[in-house]
């Protein structure tokens, strides 16, 4: 028996969706030269990106056809188990969640721990918005236009030491706040982990905003991690601290069932889901299923982090 039972009919109706606007996307020139190390926009293509894409943002590792899932997709087809188990439920009972005030602890095996208010934990950092491919352990896709900080611009004030080789992140635990932790869905407060080099890629966010607004509070107000080539339940919301470990930490979902949810969760179309497969996936707003990238598309870029590694058993 699993506490996390999702039954195949949850994976999005494609009639509940409609197919929209198709863009000829492009992508690419933008975002060529952000960063020092290499150009993360590869994996896009040259022709530059789309009006629509522009107005959003930076297009990161899409493909042809990749046009942004539409906003209220994004922000009413949502997992957050805090507020409900349904993929409509968030939206719904998270609406007067207040986020101001909110406090994020970073401690652990760092040189200069804090307790900070949120606007000056965000404050140093530069704020940027990119376009990224995002996919759920359960094979549904959409393609979301975040705004955040880089979480590597966070963790290096804080000077991780030598012992350093995991980070921690926890949501907030408040059943008053949020109903759903009044049942046993998930050990609770929800906790997640990276390897300090997979926290470390400049690829990884911690998100405050999409569709250049604020986070709603359904998508993981006031603050949430953002990691691109990994299932969607890596990116853990409202999270309330930061911790640097030595040993591996211990993840929610690996918890409800270790067999079914790594830690690792690299996106990969060659490694099952033990109860489905993980080869092709729906994107939401669209028709037709398509292919599963390895690395959700964004091979080239963290590939090399996982070099040497059995994928089959680290999944
Ligand atoms: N605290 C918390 N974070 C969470 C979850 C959750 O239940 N609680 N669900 C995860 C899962 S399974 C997914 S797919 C993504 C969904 O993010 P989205 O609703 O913004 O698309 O959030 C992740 N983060
Ligand atoms: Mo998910």
């Amino acid at each position: 028996m699993t506490r996390h039972d999702l039954p195949s009919s949850e994976i999005t109706p494609e009639s509940a969706y409609l197919d929209r606007r198709r863009f000829i996307a492009a992508a690419g020139l933008a975002g060529a030269g952000l960063l020092a190390a290499g150009s993360l926009a590869r994996g896009a293509f040259a022709s530059g990106p789309t009006p629509q894409q522009k107005s959003l943002g930076t297009p990161y590792g899409l493909q042809p056809g990749d046009d942004p899932t539409a906003e209220e997709d994004v922000t009413s087809y949502n997992n957050f188990y805090e507020f409900g188990t349904g993929k409509g439920d968030p939206v719904e009972n998270a609406q007067g969640f207040v986020t101001k005030p909110w406090t994020v602890k970073v401690e652990g095996l760092v040189k200069k721990p804090g307790n900070y208010q949120l606007e000056d934990f965000l404050k140093p950092s530069k704020v940027e918005d990119r376009i990224y491919r995002m996919r759920c352990v359960e094979a549904w896709s959409m393609v979301i236009p975040w705004r955040g900080i880089m979480l590597a611009d966070v963790l290096k004030r804080a000077e991780p030491t030598a012992g350093a080789k995991f980070v921690e992140f926890t949501t907030l635990m408040d059943p008053k706040r949020m109903p759903g932790q009044r049942y046993p869905a998930l050990d609770w407060p929800y906790n997640e982990g990276l390897r300090l080099d997979e926290a470390m890629h400049p690829l990884t966010l911690l998100a405050t905003g999409v569709y250049g607004k604020e986070l709603p509070p359904q998508n993981g107000a006031p603050l949430r991690l953002v990691v691109p080539w990994k299932y969607g339940f890596k990116g853990i919301k409202s999270i309330v601290r930061i911790r640097l470990t030595e040993k591996m930490p211990s993840t929610s979902w690996s918890i409800a069932n270790p067999g079914e949810y790594g830690f690792y969760a690299n996106v990969n179309p060659q490694v099952d889901h033990p109860r489905w497969s993980q080869a092709t996936e729906q994107r939401i707003g669209r028709f037709r299923r398509i292919p599963t990238l390895m690395f959700n598309g964004y091979a080239d870029q963290v590939g090399s982090l996982y070099s040497g590694m059995d994928l089959r058993r680290n999944y």
